[in-house]
């Protein structure tokens, strides 16, 4: 090993010993108004942020603005009677805080389209990374170059009020989201179609035309991301996305630059790019396995092995949800109605009855249940969507909405710079009794 390396992991070894033990046996040993566990379990449970566009309960999972993922199936408006919800509407319903009527979606819907023109160096920049860069690399970058044209930055420059920031944040938020679909359809169609793109087509909705402009224009594809693009939308405040974004635009940094942060955090595997991880584990075992219709007891063995290898078993488990998460649901409900012979549903659906026992007979694993993640990919799958490094762009353009709209009322609050207080380990240890010989 190299020497720096070695003095490193000499000095980190026992020392992480101690945070574990700090975690294991000091957890509720008060530091002010929270305790050291909190702290080392990643400050949950820690009321700290304010986010109005969702509320996610433990047990009964997302609520936006209120309303539950079956509510909103009822109430916002949809392409046709028996269809998927617009997510135009959610937008709306996250920023206005009130159910939308029919034009309320379409006035969304018509603000997008004016706004989706996309700045050519946007197109270079992409264009200047390598193809096989992965799409999410693609889709930060594009974000960032759009920058360049941030209204909140210019309106900023010109030295406006304070008052005023909301203002040029929502045209900012505004052309973001209109612009996404184009920037998501351009990297899928460079990266896996040879750079074939496909122009947006002005009489469809936001999602209908992602899914069209990435090559898909079957009517239950459209049906698929329009509900994609509902149930990912939001995740209250405190997850990584929706989190990061808020705490780099409290720096009022640009829409643009808030958003891409976020989706930085969305591309690790404990978030996000779960949805990609869960069909690259899926296909490992099916290899691994030598069938593509493994048995219960043979995946309940795979689940086993995974655990025992030291990682974790994609799709499942949650930070605050302790049920089934109601994203698996509606998915699976929508699997059944449009591909219940479907050969990988039917893997995913033995997955669920397999995973969740096992996981819960592990005790510190605190959610057994599938998140949102379990079941994407077998969807998009099914209507040939098969690139599952792409997946996690997809749920970033569907998470910009909440993000964003939570992003406008952050200014229309006047929210201040987000910056807690951090305190270093020998702190820690000073408010506890634990003697250890290791020097901090
Ligand atoms: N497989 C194996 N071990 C798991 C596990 C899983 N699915 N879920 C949790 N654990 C482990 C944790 O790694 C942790 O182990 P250590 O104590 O050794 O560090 C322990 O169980 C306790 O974790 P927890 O309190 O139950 O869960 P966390 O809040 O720490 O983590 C999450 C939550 C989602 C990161 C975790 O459940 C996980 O890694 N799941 C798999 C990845 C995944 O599906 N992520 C997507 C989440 C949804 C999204 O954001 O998109």
């Amino acid at each position: 090993m190299e020497p720096i390396k070695q003095k490193f992991i000499d000095k980190a070894l026992p020392k992480a010993e101690v945070i574990k033990k700090l975690k294991r046996e000091y957890s509720d040993v008060k530091i002010g108004e929270v305790t050291i566990g909190h702290v080392l379990t990643g400050m949950k449970g820690i009321v700290s942020l304010l986010t109005c566009t969702s509320k996610l309960d433990p047990q009964e999972g997302i609520r936006f603005r209120g309303y539950s993922i079956p509510e909103l199936q009822k109430l916002l408006p949809r392409a046709s009677e028996d269809g998927e919800p617009l997510p135009e509407g959610l937008f709306y319903l996250m920023l206005m805080d009130e159910l939308p009527a029919p034009e309320d979606v379409k006035y969304i819907q018509n603000e997008w389209q004016k706004r989706a023109h996309i700045p050519k160096h946007v197109f270079d920049v992409i264009d200047a990374l390598p193809k096989d860069a992965h799409p999410m690399t693609q889709y930060v970058t594009g974000i960032v170059a759009m920058s360049k044209s941030s209204k909140f930055k210019t309106a900023y420059e010109s030295g406006i009020n304070k008052k005023e920031y909301w203002d040029s944040t929502y045209e900012g938020v505004m052309d973001l989201l209109a612009r996404l679909p184009r920037i998501a359809a351009y990297i899928y169609r460079r990266t896996y179609h040879d750079g074939d793109h496909i122009e947006p087509d002005p009489t469809l909705d936001w999602a209908g035309n992602l899914a069209h402009m990435m090559g898909y224009d079957s009517d239950e594809v459209r049906r698929l991301f329009r509900l994609y693009m509902v149930i990912h939308a939001d995740h209250e405040g405190g997850n990584v996305s929706a989190h990061t974004t808020h705490l780099v635009g409290s720096a009022l940094s640009t829409p643009y630059q808030a958003y891409a942060a976020g989706m930085l955090g969305l591309a690790g595997p404990l978030h996000g790019l779960a949805n990609q991880e869960v069909i690259k584990w899926i296909y490992e075992m099916m290899d691994k396995l030598g069938t593509k219709d493994p048995s219960k007891e043979m995946i309940a063995e795979y689940v086993k092995d995974t655990i025992n290898s030291g990682r974790v078993v994609p799709g499942y488990g949650h930070a605050v949800l302790r049920k089934t998460d109601p994203r698996y649901s509606a998915q699976r409900e929508f699997a059944m109605r449009y591909m219940p012979d479907d050969p990988l549903f039917k893997v995913i659906s033995r997955i669920y009855e397999v995973v969740p026992p096992i996981l819960g007979s592990i005790g510190k694993i605190k959610n057994p249940w599938p998140n949102v993640d379990a079941h994407s990919g077998a969807l998009l799958i099914h209507y040939g969507i098969k690139e599952h490094e792409f997946y996690t762009v997809l749920f970033g353009v569907s998470r910009a909405m909440g993000v964003l709209a939570q992003l406008v009322w952050d200014r229309a609050f006047g929210l201040p710079i987000e910056r807690p207080k951090s305190q270093n380990t020998k702190w820690f240890l000073d408010q506890t009794d634990m003697e250890t010989s290791i020097k901090f």
